[in-house]
């Protein structure tokens, strides 16, 4: 039974006393609900989830080294940053572990640690759970790594050090060895240097290919020049590197049935073989549209079957803009989330498909470890014309935020 109704911050009252008393934990839970429009406020995600998952944000330099400027004064980035300590008890690195950014050069002394340091200093001094992401992805890989080491004159321009990114890399290229010998020099380097402080790592990032069942693998640089095992090899050199580590597989699109059928593909295959892959990473970079239980529930049902832990890493509905205002009959409802002032209908869509989405992540919470939203508000979120996320750019929580908190209220009720 739901004592909650689909409008979160509204509940009916039981009617047995064993019902009224898990009615009055619920309705306190909302009640505090109210209170965490304030800035203050002290509930929080990680508080209110905490038998259920870890609830994360990604973060990015600025918040890890604790300094403003350029689009992001240090004012709002230290609101930001208490925010992130409140809410949350799990951090990933946005960009900062990325092959580009962490090891932008060849060799030895090609590797840039400072901001992946400050990060798990960070994490570290407040006793998050810390994610490392990425080891190996087809994007924001320098082109040195692919590149042939003695590349023919002729192909100058495209050699080792003339910038790009992996993607469009079309010199000449290395040869699987050698290519290989790089991928395992860099996740041990990587991987070695954090080992007991950087817990779980995304290993593999979003090696599947988009579009219909005929490929499983996108066709990517490592594919092309190791072939299909680049990912068992990946795995195999993170654990190497650290065997306590949590290693993951992480794609986006699992909401797709074909994508969900080659993520079974190829992970059943990497478990027939043995390869030490310890959870899989769902992104979860929804639209508000299609967004919300019906969705999720499918697809971490089809993941579950595979047996192992899911994180949920990037979250984010990207949400319409310039909702209309409430009126008529919807003004009570309206008042009832946002202590009277009016919810505006993009607003309220986002909170229903967040309401959705935590509803399938609480159902299948054997499953579901943690859920990493992909930035701490919607100022710093890379989709942030779409308002995505449950903070607005001053850091107060929407209606979505109370919609979430609401949704542990429900099942407190239930259970
Ligand atoms: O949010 C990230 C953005 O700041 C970067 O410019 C971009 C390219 O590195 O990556 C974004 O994060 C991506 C993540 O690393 C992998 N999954 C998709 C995310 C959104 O593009």
């Amino acid at each position: 039974m739901h004592l909650a109704t689909n409008h979160p911050g509204h509940v009916k009252m039981p009617t047995s006393s064993h019902n009224l008393r898990l009615g009055l934990f619920a309705a306190m839970l909302l009640a505090a609900v109210s209170t965490a429009r304030s800035a203050d406020s002290p509930v929080a995600l990680k508080n209110v989830f905490k038998d259920h998952f870890q609830v994360g944000t990604a973060i990015n330099r600025s918040h890890a080294t604790g300094t403003g400027g350029g689009r992001r004064s240090q004012e709002r980035i230290e609101k930001d940053i208490a925010l992130t300590k409140r809410q949350f008890n799990q951090i990933t690195a946005e960009n900062d572990m990325k092959w580009q950014l962490i090891h932008p050069r060849e060799g030895a002394e090609g590797y840039d640690f400072g901001p992946a340091d400050a990060l798990v200093e960070f994490g570290g001094k407040n006793g998050m759970y810390l994610v490392g992401h990425t080891l190996v992805w087809h994007s924001q890989t320098p082109n040195w790594v692919f590149a042939g080491t003695i590349p023919p004159p002729e192909t100058a321009d495209a050699a080792p050090g003339r910038g790009g990114f992996g993607r469009g890399y079309t010199g000449p290229r290395a040869s699987r060895e050698e290519l290989l010998e790089r991928m395992r020099d860099h996740i041990h380097t990587v991987v070695g240097r954090y080992k007991g402080k950087v817990k779980s790592w995304d290993v593999v990032n979003e090696a599947l290919a988009d579009g219909g069942p005929e490929n499983v693998l996108r066709n990517s640089l490592w594919l092309q020049i190791i072939g299909p095992d680049f990912i068992a090899k990946a795995f195999q050199y993170a654990h190497e590197a650290d065997p306590d580590a949590i290693l993951r597989y992480n794609d986006y699109g699992l909401e797709n049935p074909v994508k969900i059928q080659k993520l079974v593909t190829l992970i059943k295959s990497l478990q027939e073989q043995g390869v030490p892959i310890h959870a899989i990473g769902t992104q979860a970079h929804l639209n508000v549209s299609t967004a919300g239980f019906e969705q999720m529930d499918r697809s971490l049902g089809e993941v579950a079957k595979l047996g192992l832990p899911i994180h949920v890493t990037e979250l984010d509905i990207n949400s319409a803009q310039g909702g209309q205002r409430g009126t008529g009959a919807d003004i009570a409802a309206n008042a009832q989330a946002t202590q009277g002032g009016l919810v505006s209908e993009a607003d309220r869509k986002l909170a229903d498909a967040y309401a959705g989405i935590f509803r399938a992540f609480i159902k299948h919470r054997e499953w579901v470890e943690m859920v990493t939203f992909w930035g701490v508000n919607d100022a710093v979120s890379w989709r942030r014309s779409g308002s995505p996320l449950l903070f607005d750019g001053e850091n107060q929580p929407k209606p979505a935020f109370d919609a979430v908190i609401a949704e542990a209220g429900r099942e407190a009720g239930v259970k």
